[in-house]
C-alpha cells in the first residue's frame, strides 16, 4: 500500500509502524542497550538467530524507522542513517574501497568531502582523479584498471553545476564501477537518483532533511546488499552512528519536508531573477534559471532547482565581503536548508580546504557568494539584499 503513496505523503507516514500505547509520534528511544531476557536470548540475537535490539550502535528502533522512510523516499531497498553527512559520505565510500583502489570524482565537491578524499583516503592507499564531471569523455578517459568507484554531488556545492546522472550510470555500468552521488541539494523530493541507475545516495540530513538548523546527520541509501555492510561492518566498527534523538529530530523534520521545499524553491527563483537583472551583479548560478548550464535537467533529472544559489558581484572580494556584512535578514553562517536565509563565502569557509589552484579549476572564485534561501517572506529577502547592495557595490 505504502509504495503508491506520493512522496510528500511517505514523508510523513513512510515506514511508521503503530506503537504500542497509540501515540500518534514516534516514541524517541533514548537508550544505549537494550535488555534480554536471558543469556541464551543476547546470544542468539548476536549471532544473528533472532531479531530484535542489542545495543544503539548495531541499531535502535526510532533509528530504524527514519532508515525506512528514507529509503521508500529515495527508492532504496534499505538505509543507514549516521552521524553526520561528512560520516555518510566515508561509510558509503570505505563499504566499497581497499588500499591500492583508485575512484574518479567530480573537481568540485563540498569542502570536506574533497579534503575526506584528497588527502584522508590518500593516507590508506586510496587514490582519486578529479575531473571536471561536464566532460564525460574525461570522467571516463580516467578509468584506470584499479578503478572501483566515481563519486559526485549534483547541483555542486557551491555553484550549482549539474551532472548528467544517466551519462554517469552509463560510464559506471559500461566500467563495472560502483557509483555514488552525494543527493543532499535535491533532497529525494525533487530528485531520485537510484531510480536512474546510480547504485548509492548519500545526504547530509543536517540540511533539508532536517530542515531546522538544530541536528548534524547523514544518510546512506542503496542496495540492501550494500546497507547491511555500511551498517553491521563500517558503522559498526568505525562508529559513525546517528544519535537516536537526532534521528527522531529528522523524523519530525520530514514531515514538513515537501511544504518546506516549495517555499525554499518559490522564494529561490524570486531571487535569482532579481539578481539575474541587477546591473551590480555579474553572474547568477541558479540550475532554474534559463542561463545556467544545469536548466535543461529540470523535469529530467530533477524536478525544480531547490533553494542555493551563488553569485558574483560586479566588484572585488572586498566589496563582497562589505555586502555579505551589509545583509541584516540574511545570516552569514555556513550550511543551508535551513528555514533562516544564510550566506557564506564559499573561498574562505566552506571550500577553503581547497589550494586555490584546485578552487580555480572547480571554478570557485574569490567573489563568489552562496546563499541558501530560507520560508522567511520573499519580499523582505529582496529588501535585504537591494539595500546590502546599495550600500557598498
Ligand atoms: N555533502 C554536501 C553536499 C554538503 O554540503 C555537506 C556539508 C556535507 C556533505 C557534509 O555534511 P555534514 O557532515 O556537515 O552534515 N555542507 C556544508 C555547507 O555547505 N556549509 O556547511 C556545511
Amino acid at each position: 500500500m505504502q509504495q503508491q503513496w506520493n512522496l510528500a505523503t511517505l514523508a510523513i507516514h513512510g515506514g511508521h509502524k503503530k506503537e504500542e500505547f497509540g501515540a500518534l509520534v514516534t516514541p524517541l528511544y533514548q537508550s544505549a542497550t537494550f535488555v534480554f531476557d536471558n543469556a541464551e536470548q543476547g546470544g542468539r540475537r548476536f549471532a544473528g538467530d533472532e531479531p530484535g535490539y542489542m545495543y544503539t550502535r548495531l541499531g535502535n528502533p526510532t533509528t530504524d524507522e527514519l532508515e525506512r522512510k528514507m529509503a521508500m523516499l529515495e527508492g532504496a531497498e534499505a538505509a543507514a542513517a549516521c552521524a553526520s553527512g561528512m560520516a555518510a559520505v566515508s561509510s558509503a565510500l570505505m563499504t566499497h574501497l581497499e588500499a591500492g583502489d583508485h575512484l574518479i570524482a567530480s573537481n568540485a565537491l563540498y569542502g570536506c568531502t574533497f579534503a575526506l578524499l584528497g588527502t584522508q583516503l590518500k593516507r590508506f592507499g586510496i587514490d582519486t582523479t578529479f575531473v571536471d564531471f561536464s566532460d564525460t569523455l574525461a570522467i571516463e578517459a580516467a578509468v584506470q584498471p584499479n578503478t572501483k568507484l566515481i563519486f559526485c554531488e549534483t547541483p555542486v556545492n557551491p555553484h550549482l553545476q549539474v551532472f548528467d546522472l544517466a551519462a554517469i550510470v552509463d560510464i559506471s555500468k559500461r566500467n563495472g564501477l560502483i557509483s555514488i552521488v552525494d543527493n543532499t541539494f535535491m533532497t529525494p523530493l525533487l530528485q531520485q537518483p537510484l531510480l536512474m541507475g546510480i547504485d548509492m545516495v548519500i545526504h547530509s540530513a543536517t540540511k533539508y532533511l532536517n530542515g531546522h538548523g538544530d541536528v548534524i546527520a547523514g544518510i546512506v541509501c542503496g542496495r540492501e546488499e550494500h546497507i547491511t555492510r555500511v551498517k553491521f561492518e563500517i558503522l559498526k566498527d568505525f562508529g559513525g552512528v546517528i544519535s537516536p534523538h537526532d534521528a527522531w529530530l529528522i523524523l519530525r523534520g520530514l514531515k514538513t519536508l515537501d511544504v518546506r521545499l516549495t517555499r525554499h524553491c518559490d522564494n529561490a527563483e524570486l531571487i535569482a531573477r532579481y539578481l539575474e537583472k541587477h546591473p551590480k551583479i555579474k553572474q547568477v548560478f541558479y540550475p532554474g534559471l534559463e542561463s545556467h548550464q544545469g536548466y535543461s535537467y529540470i523535469g529530467k533529472q530533477m524536478k525544480r532547482a531547490g533553494g542555493v544559489m551563488a553569485f558574483e558581484l560586479n566588484a572585488d572580494k572586498q566589496a563582497a565581503i562589505k555586502f555579505v556584512n551589509s545583509l541584516t535578514l540574511f545570516t552569514i553562517a555556513v550550511s543551508l536548508g535551513d528555514a533562516e536565509s544564510l550566506v557564506q563565502h564559499p573561498a574562505s569557509m566552506t571550500h577553503s580546504p581547497y589550494t586555490p589552484e584546485a578552487r580555480a579549476e572547480a571554478g570557485i572564485t574569490d567573489n563568489l557568494l552562496r546563499i541558501s534561501v530560507g520560508l522567511e517572506s520573499v519580499e523582505d529577502l529582496i529588501a535585504d539584499i537591494e539595500q546590502a547592495l546599495n550600500r557598498n557595490v
